[in-house]
């Protein structure tokens, strides 16, 4: 018999080209035809910036303001192509969100103009409040609440400007980039000459001016090859090229995802840090490099920019392969240029000016995060692969044995057999749903691999019925079945944008067969599911994917939804499971490839990393880089996938883990074991008390979730995010915060470290979270050093913050349900302090519908009557419109059923940190006197080891109201 290992290694062996070590698998900028023409366009424009214009004007007569004046459209013609019609639509958001579309009207063919409405969550509300101006040079609305906020179209050349008081902030086509190739009949003969084109440049701008725009040959505009592919571009020429401008703003963070910091570097310019723009293109990069403007598996295209006066944001949304080009100039504004293959141009700007606001605008757009199963924030342990049900169980004994907590287990490819997906190999998996019930047993789950290949034989069912229902991927003829080469050998995919394929996707995960039909009746709810190589990855593709001549539903080409068609396999994944289980329960999706709005179902991680220092490092920085695109429940293979990491490496990155949104351990096949238990000590311990930290911790995850589902905020913030005014802060992405708990992590990312720097932007106190030295921070900023020794996470508390952290050892977090809690108060200078805690019953909606418990905890010191006290409220009472994802809860009902059911839940502990004095008593209000232990320290207003109470069992539940005295 072969084992899994043997048929993997195999299988690397027939697909050499995506499994070798490699760059020029994928295109740079120069072998893309499109990408090569829009950087020549803009080097032409860069010669003769004196004499350079736009050829694109909005012809005035045509200005319509529609009967609710709250957009306009206008002909738009280039005086290049004069017979050539466009139509531009501008639009404002009730939220100040300015959209602008141009299409080309009347043309040969119709460019692709779904990419926001995949995206989208709902089809934006427009504000009624705009007055545009109708002039003869240029039309403009003045908005905002203090009419701060102008949008501005020039017409002669096209020009859109958002400016702020004044001031620009973002501006569209400045610098006359904009070009949309228009459709065309081919002529005979390829990558021509263009009549005309002869002769120094500035002379053929006047003779022939299309020659200079374009260029002096057809450069690839029928066909194209790459290494041994040749994309046939029946449509021919059609990109999309724009540049888009941020006067002052000398930072620009997000289009996820790229190995790289946070604060892009730039690409142009003499000291540009890479020579290619950065790429958005969907693709299986094996062994990505640590630094690299590169394509990875998912690309959001949505870029902030920021400066200490303001952030904006732009959101274009384009499906098909796009690279930008970011260069500075000299008084650090900020100039980019996006050039996409095709697509109509759809450029949402998000005027801020914070960037909380620029989160909510963006998330008004593209949704939230969906507020995941409680679960899922817990300790997840994968490899390629556990080989079988009883490696399985062995894997959950042992972890048990060690009292190390886990709540997944996680299924690879070779559970399934010949990697026909939903097929169990029952040579090695005989008995697969008494084996998710023996981990269900713990309230543990399992999470299985489906990736979007169908093997192409007959005795696959899944393949099968596909392929009755015709909704699989076609080829360039389109007709019939585009058949590939992945994991399960000759394959055929799966086509998400046709509607059919949803009813059919759907069907497979019911766990009781409906009408007959082939389910995955082998399966229970407790199993969730991992979407990977949903670039998708195609072994034998053109850069590892599919070709673009590929025809999808509609007739759409590959070409035009490629950076799309990931999330769709997600979304369809992510409604199948939730369809399973009645009543609906929160499904788990994990996803590889992603898009704008991919947040709105599940999970995603950073791919095929190495067990590197330098990747572990790069995966932070894309952590934060992704929250920005709004993909904030996210994390990095712990340990690395690739390599055996020495036990210090692993252990720096369990650290990471726990202090990552999604925290998994995962392994490639030929890695050898390292589930915790296996270290020896002191790592395993110090792995033992790092993953329990997580779960001590959960509670404060999970409030900091829902706060992302509501406001769109990401979980882990860089400092920009947080102190937005902090110049020396823009570039920092090696420390973060989670969430608004005024917990701030800098990971140990090198070898040997013993103490690490923590930047602090604030004259604020800072505690060690567990040795309560009190760091004073200094309004110009200032750098802390930490104890960092191997069993030491740099980890500190912001003053003013309450966390809520759960202490008992439990095997899996559902058996923590109804334990006691214990708040964690820092105090600020002040002595105050604040924090939160939500909870629900962590799998159902019912949360929806308003059964939940958010309380509000706040501390506060009152000088003259030397007391202080530390309440806790309801805060779903006092919000409850924002208590929930949706805006759902008109009302709220303090006594729910969930309340209810967790009315008995104590908080058994309180700690104070930063009281400089011994109390005199503890109470809680109406009680009795409590026992307290206090360490004498310093008071939260100075350095130094800080005065700590701790207040033993304070006889008060979580649900209820109630305050701590504290007599000074
Ligand atoms: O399914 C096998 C692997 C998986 O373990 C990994 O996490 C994915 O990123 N998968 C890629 C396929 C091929 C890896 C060489």
């Amino acid at each position: 018999m072969w084992s899994p290992s043997f048929v993997a290694a195999l299988l690397l062996l027939l697909t050499p080209a995506a499994h070798t070590l490699k760059t020029g698998d994928w295109k740079t900028c120069s072998q893309s035809g499109f990408c090569r023409r829009g950087r020549a366009l803009s080097a032409r424009a860069q010669d003769a910036a004196d004499v350079w214009k736009s050829p694109y004007s909005v012809i005035p007569s045509s200005v319509a303001v529609a009967s609710n004046l709250a957009s306009f459209t206008a002909a738009v013609k280039s005086s290049i192509y004069p017979e050539i019609n466009f139509e531009l639509d501008v639009r404002v958001h009730k939220d100040g969100v300015v959209r602008v579309r141009m299409d080309e009207v009347g043309g040969l063919r119709k460019r692709y103009d779904e990419a926001a409405s995949w995206a989208l969550v709902q089809e934006p509300e427009i504000s009624r409040a705009i007055q545009w101006s109708v002039g003869k040079q240029e039309i403009k609305a003045k908005y905002g609440e203090k009419k701060d906020v102008e949008v501005t179209v020039e017409y002669n050349p096209l020009k859109v400007t958002l400016s702020r008081n004044g001031k620009e902030e973002v501006v569209l086509n400045g610098r006359g980039l904009l070009h949309m190739e228009h459709f065309r009949t081919k002529a005979s003969g390829d990558d021509k000459p263009v009549e005309g084109s002869e002769g120094d440049a500035q002379a053929v701008m006047q003779t022939n001016p299309a020659a200079w725009f374009e260029g002096d040959t057809e450069d690839a505009w029928w066909e194209e090859t790459f290494s041994s592919w040749t994309d046939s571009k029946p449509k021919g020429p059609e990109s999309l090229s724009i540049d888009i401008n941020f006067p002052r703003h000398g930072h620009v963070y997000g289009i996820p995802q790229h190995a790289t910091s946070l604060s892009l570097p730039t690409t142009t310019g003499p000291s540009a840090t890479f020579t290619d723009p950065y790429r958005l293109y969907n693709a299986d990069v094996f062994e990505y490099l640590a630094s690299s403007s590169m394509s990875l598996y998912g690309s959001i295209p949505l870029m902030h920019a920021h400066s200490a006066e303001s952030t904006v944001a732009v959101f274009n949304a384009v499906g098909s392969e796009t690279w930008i080009d970011i260069g500075r100039s000299n008084d650090r504004s900020t100039e980019t240029h996006w050039v996409s293959e095709s697509g109509i141009l759809d450029v949402f700007i998000l005027p801020g000016p914070t960037p909380e606001e620029v989160f909510a605008q963006y998330a008004r757009l593209t949704g939230t995060p969906a507020l995941p199963a409680h679960w899922s924030l817990a300790y997840h342990q994968c490899r390629w692969n556990y080989v079988s049900s009883d490696d399985v169980r062995g894997v959950q004994k042992r972890f048990d044995e060690e009292d190390i907590p886990v709540d997944v287990f996680w299924l690879d490819i070779e559970y399934a057999e010949e990697h026909k997906y939903f097929i169990w190999d029952k040579k090695t998996f005989p008995d697969p749903v008494e084996m998710t019930n023996d981990v269900d047993a713990l309230e543990r789950k399992m999470v299985v691999i489906i990736d979007p290949h169908l093997k192409r034989t007959s005795s696959y069912p899944v393949y099968q019925k596909a392929s009755e229902l015709a909704v699989l991927v076609k080829p360039k003829s389109g007709e019939g079945e585009y058949e590939g080469w992945c994991w399960s050998g000759s394959s055929s995919w799966i086509d998400g944008f046709n509607p059919a394929s949803w009813e059919f996707w759907k069907g497979l995960f019911k766990t009781k067969s409906i009408d007959g039909q082939w389910s995955w009746t082998e399966s229970t709810d407790a199993v969730h599911i991992w979407n990977d190589m949903n670039e998708p990855s195609v072994f034998n593709g053109p850069e590892i994917t599919m070709p673009k001549d590929n025809v999808h539903y509609g007739g759409w080409e590959h070409r035009d939804v490629h950076n799309i068609n990931g999330m769709l396999f997600t979304n369809m994944t992510y409604q199948a499971v939730a369809a399973r289980s009645d009543p609906p329960k929160r499904p788990f999706v994990l996803t590889r490839s992603f898009y704008a709005g991919s947040q709105r179902f599940g999970a995603m991680w950073t791919g095929d990393n190495l067990g590197t220092w330098e990747h572990m490092t790069v995966n932070l920085k894309m952590a934060l880089a992704n929250g920005i695109g709004g993909m904030t429940f996210g994390g990095s293979d712990v340990g690395g996938f690739f390599g055996n990491p020495e036990p210090e490496m692993l252990v720096r990155w369990y650290a990471i883990g726990i202090f990552s949104p999604f925290f998994r351990a995962h392994a490639h096949i030929d890695t050898k074991r390292r589930e915790p238990y296996l270290l020896d000590e002191p790592y395993k311990s110090i792995l033992r008390d790092t993953i329990r930290l997580r779960y001590a911790m959960l509670p404060m995850w999970y409030t900091a979730f829902r706060e992302a589902t509501v406001t769109g905020i990401p979980i882990l913030r860089p400092q920009y995010v947080v102190f937005p005014k902090d110049e020396a802060g823009f570039a920092i992405d090696d420390q973060f915060y989670v969430g608004a708990s005024g917990l701030l992590v800098k990971p140990v990312t090198e070898k040997g470290a013993t103490e690490a720097s923590i930047y602090l932007a604030e004259d604020q106190v800072y505690y060690d979270y567990f040795a309560h030295y009190a760091h004073q921070g200094s309004v110009k900023g200032k750098y802390v050093t930490v104890p960092a020794a191997l069993h030491q996470i740099p980890l500190l508390v912001r003053g003013g913050s309450i966390i809520p952290t759960r202490e008992r050892h439990r095997r899996s977090s559902p058996l923590m349900k109804y334990d006691p809690f214990t708040l964690r108060v820092a105090l600020d200078k002040v002595g105050s302090a604040r924090g939160e805690l939500y909870l629900d019953d962590g799998e159902t909606y019912s949360h929806q519908d308003g059964e939940i418990v958010w309380r509000e905890f706040t501390a506060e010191t009152e000088k003259k009557s030397k007391v202080l006290r530390v309440s806790s409220k309801d805060l779903a009472l006092e919000k409850p419109q924002e208590a929930v994802e949706g805006n759902a809860l008109a009302h709220f009902d303090p006594a729910n059923a969930y309340a209810k059911k967790i009315a008995h839940v104590r908080v058994e502990k309180i700690v104070l940190v930063g009281l400089g004095k011994q109390p005199k008593a503890v109470r809680v209000e109406g009680g009795k006197e409590l026992d307290w232990d206090y360490a004498p320290g310093v008071s939260s207003g100075k350095e130094g080891q800080a005065g700590v109470l701790v207040v033993k069992d304070p006889a008060v539940t979580v649900v209820s109201d109630w305050t701590l005295v504290v007599e000074l």
